[in-house]
């Protein structure tokens, strides 16, 4: 088995963290974005969505998606359930892993892609919807704050794959336009709960 990364990326690091809380260990292939080479035919011909995280199964066939890579490590290594355990459980770290995709992951995304010089020429640019989008992001920390009132993590009161899922989104926000705004002390307690985990550096 072998993972194709990116050190930098932030679907590549909820993929590492989830294997270092599951205690798995998978040989890394890094992929040189700034070369181009996910871009490359041989690399399209391995994952024609040409991204990362991407593993490679002993058969030599492929999977994408991390939270596809994540379910399939789940499948393997039950222990312990970051996805959750039973109908219930399961059913609300699905949905707060959604969430945090939906409201925080991909607004901040969208900040840096249309505000960010790193994308000019890369990618098409908006920057009115990029600002819009960081607006959102903020007011969504906002509700999160409140939401981590009620319990230690984000779909419990035990660390699942939704809190992977919005410390990675929040990491780049912190890096990209999108802080975490030091006033929202709930945040701010489950963000250093969930960064001093040994996970967190993976
Ligand atoms: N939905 C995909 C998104 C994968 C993705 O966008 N990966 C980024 C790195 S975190 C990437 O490979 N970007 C390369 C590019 O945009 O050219 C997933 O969850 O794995």
């Amino acid at each position: 088995m072998k993972l194709y990364d990116l050190k930098a990326g932030l679907n590549t690091r909820r993929v590492r963290i989830f294997l270092a809380e599951k205690g798995v260990s998978v040989p890394t292939i890094d992929v040189d974005m700034m070369k181009r080479e996910n871009a490359s035919a041989e690399y399209l011909a391995k994952n024609p969505m040409g991204a990362m995280p991407l593993l490679e199964l002993d058969d030599g066939s492929f999977l994408s998606e991390s939270i596809a890579i994540c379910r399939y490590f789940e499948a393997l290594h039950p222990e312990p359930p970051l996805f959750g355990s039973g109908a219930l459980e399961e059913a609300r770290v699905e949905m707060w892993n959604r969430r945090m995709e939906h409201e925080l992951q991909l607004p901040i995304q969208d900040g840096f892609v249309h505000l960010s010089p790193f994308w000019a020429g890369r990618r098409e640019q908006a920057p009115e919807y990029g600002r819009q989008r960081q607006a959102y992001a903020l007011q969504r920390m906002q509700w999160l704050d409140t939401e981590l009132a009620q319990r230690r993590y984000i779909a419990g009161e035990r660390y699942t794959v939704a809190d992977i899922t919005a410390q990675c989104a929040l990491l780049m926000g912190k890096a990209t336009g999108s802080p975490m705004p030091a006033t929202l002390t709930n945040l701010e307690r489950w963000w250093k709960d969930v960064t001093s985990r040994p996970s967190a550096r993976a």
